[in-house]
């Protein structure tokens, strides 16, 4: 029953979290939560769709929390908080975005969903938050299409981490009620043994977030905490150390793959979009009108933008071989990349014939770790057995291509092909993930992207969506290394 001091909204948020534990939206029991973690309780508020009432319900007191906020339109969080969000929208008459999960892989290829102008305000809905992650990357993806995202409400705040992650990130989250909250209504309404709310009292406190020093500093994930200036000072490869540099004032962790086929092409291409990106990745050997030039032309753009030169060669033979691809042939490698890479199959002898040739010169190389392409056999043992010889060559070996972290070095830089803005892939094997994906959730450095920028209508402003949606997910990595 309702005090009479009891506000209205108080009083609608009792009922709802009665019905909800009515509809067994909220249990109590022994639970394995995804995590890991033994919890006595465990919400499934995906059960509201089934009851209509609720769903009304929640959605205005959604809406009652946020109704003296300002803002263009309000995007739910996929899945649960799409059809409340949508209920929001018709009844308030505010326009909606949704926000793709999926890959599409034809039509528009867009990321956001409905209409919108750069620098509209978005409010994001979602059903519970704990430690802020998917608000964070829905916040992403909308900002890298140009929204501005500042606050965000949830029905449910499980008090683990999710309002001072997003916090540091710059988005003020409102609830409706926290887990405290759903204990102390329905011990009160009779609905809990009075042991299981001790239990339950005790596990929130014991899993409550503390933003203390402790906590802070509970699990350094190493090279997940350390800025990209700090592992630059840790490198004793001078070209690691530069580009680290980079990365770290160009805000960029963005690497162009400029595979068009015409040199004009080339080089008006990677001036456009030399300003958002720490490295240009070439494939000199698909040019149809190659010549010294155009190199040189290449390296005064990676002075004039400050950008590291990679040549995609994949060097895959033995030493002797290698040595002379490398520096000799038409395109004499060696005399203007600042970075080539090599298959680890022949073994050492690729890195040490390499070596011989680019180390003299400052020059530094990647050992293809794994591929991101359907099929391929770059993985288990063969992708350890290339950290190993990366391990054992660290002189001239300064990282990986890889799909996801493969070593925890902080000095090795992991670089990641098959990015686009939409997971998905193309009709001949490439596969795609997203910057938050690649950055934020597998650990890499370097997101390398081609079609997605050399194919887009702007050029520059897609180069200028990635550079801001590859650091943004390096800067929710670290706020999240930071609190877990
Ligand atoms: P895309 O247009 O973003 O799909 O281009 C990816 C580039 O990265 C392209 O130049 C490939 O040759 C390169 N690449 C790759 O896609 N996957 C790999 O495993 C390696 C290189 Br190694």
């Amino acid at each position: 029953m309702a005090t009479p001091m009891m506000t209205c909204f108080q009083e609608r948020v009792e009922q709802v979290i009665e019905r909800l534990h009515d509809v067994d939206a909220v249990k109590f029991g022994n639970f394995t939560l995804k995590s890991g973690i033994q919890s006595p309780v465990y919400f499934d508020l995906r059960v509201m769709i089934s009851h209509p009432d609720i769903m009304v319900e929640v959605s205005k007191l959604l809406w009652d929390k946020i109704s003296t906020s300002k803002f263009d339109s309000l995007c739910g969080v996929p899945y649960t908080a799409l059809p409340i969000a949508t209920l929001m929208s018709a009844a308030n008459d505010v326009p909606m975005l949704i926000r793709r999960k999926e890959a599409k892989g034809y039509g528009t290829n867009k990321l956001i969903e409905g209409k919108f102008k750069e620098g509209d305000s978005c409010f994001i809905v979602e059903d519970v938050v704990s430690s802020g992650s998917s608000i964070l990357e829905t916040a992403q993806s909308l900002s890298s299409s140009g929204l501005v995202v500042k606050e965000a409400v949830v029905l449910l705040n499980r008090e683990q981490g999710g309002v001072e992650k997003l916090d540091a990130n710059g988005i003020v989250l409102h609830s409706v009620f926290t887990m405290t909250d759903v204990l102390n209504v329905l011990s009160k309404r009779g609905k809990m043994k009075p042991d299981m709310v001790t239990t339950v009292a005790e596990y929130i406190a014991a899993n409550k977030f503390q933003p203390n020093k402790e906590i802070l500093s509970a699990k350094p994930k190493i090279n997940d905490v350390l800025k990209y200036s700090e592992r630059a000072a840790m490198c004793t490869n001078e070209l690691s150390r530069r580009l680290f540099g980079i990365m770290d004032k160009k805000k960029s962790n963005l690497a162009l793959s400029a595979d068009v086929t015409s040199s004009k092409e080339l080089l008006q291409l990677v001036d456009k979009t030399g300003p958002h990106v720490c490295m240009v990745k070439t494939h000199v050997d698909i040019l149809e009108d190659f010549n010294q030039e155009v190199v040189e032309k290449l390296t005064s753009l990676a002075a004039k933008h400050n950008f590291v030169l990679f040549e995609d060669r994949k060097f895959a033979d033995i030493g002797n071989t290698v040595m002379h691809q490398y520096s000799g042939g038409v395109y004499h490698i060696s005399e203007w990349a600042d970075l080539i890479n090599a298959h680890a199959v022949p073994g050492p002898g690729v890195i040490h014939g390499l070596k011989k040739i680019g180390a003299s010169k400052g020059r530094a190389c990647l050992l293809i770790a794994e591929m991101s392409s359907s099929g391929n056999l770059a993985k288990g043992s063969y992708s350890q057995d290339t950290v190993k010889m990366a391990e054992e060559n660290k002189d001239f070996v300064i990282g990986f291509i890889c799909v996801s972290k493969v070593s925890s070095d902080p000095t090795f830089l992991h670089m990641t092909p098959g990015v686009q803005l939409e997971a998905g892939k193309d009709n001949l094997g490439q596969q795609y993930l997203t910057p938050s994906e690649v950055i934020g959730n597998r650990g890499s450095d370097i997101m390398i992207v081609g079609r997605g920028i050399y194919q887009a209508q702007d050029p520059a402003l897609a180069a200028k969506q990635f550079q801001i949606a590859g650091y943004d997910a390096y800067m929710a990595r670290m706020a999240e290394a930071m609190i877990v």
